[in-house]
């Protein structure tokens, strides 16, 4: 075993004063974190499809890295060598997760399967694929976070999957979904997610919103049947982006999801995805997105991947900044933690990154960065101050008439009286935002 990687060792918890770059800093999988290990906290998962299936190309030049999957995948004189690369693939996979100790991976079916000469060919490649997961998944303990279907990359999805103008596109993904659900159940993944690659339009000169929002919510609402009827005890999950591949993405981000799924009635059977890349191109801090989704009861998992803050697309960059991470955290932790989500890195190494190593090194920032962020939290969670000075902003609201004007109790007129009755005068407090600043500064 541990070929790829050329006998890189399983990487230890070493402590913050240590000096090797092949050992954690922050992140011991055994520590207690709010009475909970941190590895049962942060819940890590490798991507499978940047990490293993990207070859480092650009929009101005092709592949960097040479894998030797790579190789075989592209050699169609010999039938088998697709299957021979996806093997190849999937059992380096497991070398990455078991060198890291990440308990979980995410794949997208196109990431992990080639492409067959029809979906039934694809569909059995991806079974063939999944046995192989299911051995190695056995023999090193690591567990599947989510599964799903790749409905953008491929030309026929070009208008869209389940917003396509032919319906029998519409069909093909509803097939493709339900071969990827099928899969995911199998090996027990805790969720299966939908990103809407080709969810949006280009133009809206040949686009219908109406028709497309309701092809949309139609899918939905098969998926969650689906899930149902085979018993599923994974959350669906949607994954918000603003724009990119297309100029406007139907899943913008998490508030216009959310009044998406009250349109079609699915509010309470889909959760959301955020990924830090994401929120940002929507124009929010990620915490926001994290925020909103708890406010709105349907936080599910993150992706943990950020932009360059210059560059203005999704560069899907593994994180780098403690205290943009320990505020999403900060929420999730207040909000009771994870329930199946966790933090999956679905980050590419920048194209000069050519070594085996630097994948390694990769994910052990990342997961630093994310144990730091997550000690952070805890000790802010710990400390109450940010906690009791919110509470205490709102504290007008415990008094009766206050509590009885929210409830719906009272009338315009009612409150109008109730104001000059008393000769109300509210007076200005300050909001303390520097102090606040001052205070997260503490900890991060
Ligand atoms: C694309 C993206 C996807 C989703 C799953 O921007 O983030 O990888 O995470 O399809
Ligand atoms: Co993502």
């Amino acid at each position: 075993m541990n070929t790829f990687f050329n006998g890189i060792e399983k990487i230890a918890y070493e402590g913050a004063d240590s000096s090797n770059p092949l050992a954690f800093h922050h992140y011991d999988p055994d520590q207690l974190v709010l009475g909970k290990p941190m590895r049962d906290q942060l819940r890590f998962a490798v991507a499978f499809w940047h990490s293993l299936a990207w070859p480092g190309t650009d929009p101005f030049g092709g592949p960097t890295f040479e894998r030797p999957w790579f190789d075989l995948e592209g050699d169609r004189t010999r039938p088998d060598s697709p299957m021979q690369a996806a093997r190849l693939k999937a059992r380096t996979a497991f070398e990455l997760f078991d060198i890291l100790g990440t308990p979980y991976f995410c794949f997208h079916d196109a990431d992990v399967r080639p492409e067959g000469d029809s979906l039934a060919e694809s569909i059995s490649n991806l079974n063939a694929i999944a046995d192989l997961f299911e051995q190695e998944m056995a023999r090193t303990g690591v567990k599947l976070l989510w599964g799903t279907a790749n409905l953008f990359s491929h030309r026929r999805f070009m208008a869209g999957a389940a917003t396509n103008p032919d319906p029998d596109v519409f069909a093909y993904a509803a097939a493709t979904i339900k071969a990827n659900m099928d899969v995911t159940h199998r090996l027990g993944g805790e969720n299966y997610v939908l990103w809407g690659g080709r969810e949006g339009y280009e133009t809206l000169l040949n686009t219908s919103l109406s028709r497309e929002m309701d092809q949309m919510g139609r899918m939905l609402a098969l998926v969650v049947d689906y899930k149902h009827r085979i018993g599923f005890p994974g959350t669906i999950l949607l994954e918000p982006k603003p724009q990119e591949p297309t100029k406007h993405q139907y899943d913008f981000d998490v508030a216009t999801v959310y009044g998406f799924l009250r349109k079609y009635g699915l509010e309470n059977e889909v959760r959301v995805n955020i990924e830090v890349g994401h929120a940002i191109l929507a124009g929010h801090s990620f915490e926001h997105e994290v925020a909103l989704a708890i406010a709105h009861g349907i936080f599910g998992s993150i992706d943990m991947n950020r932009n360059d803050y210059q560059s203005g697309w999704d560069t899907d960059q593994f994180p780098n900044n403690v205290p943009e991470v320990a505020l999403a955290y900060y929420h999730i932790l207040k909000a009771g933690g994870f329930d199946t989500g966790g933090t999956n890195f679905d980050a590419k190494l920048r194209r000069q990154s050519l070594d085996p190593l630097d994948l390694v090194h990769a994910h052990i920032g990342a997961m630093d960065v994310c144990a730091r962020a997550l000690k952070a939290a805890a000790a802010l969670i710990e400390d109450a101050t940010l906690d009791d000075m919110l509470e205490a902003r709102y504290r007008g609201w415990d008094d009766a008439t206050a509590r009885k004007m929210l409830a719906g109790g009272m009338s315009l007129e009612e409150i109008s009286s109730h104001v000059l009755e008393k000769g109300l005068d509210p007076q200005p407090v300050s909001g303390r935002q520097e102090y606040l600043e001052n205070l997260i500064n503490r900890f991060v």
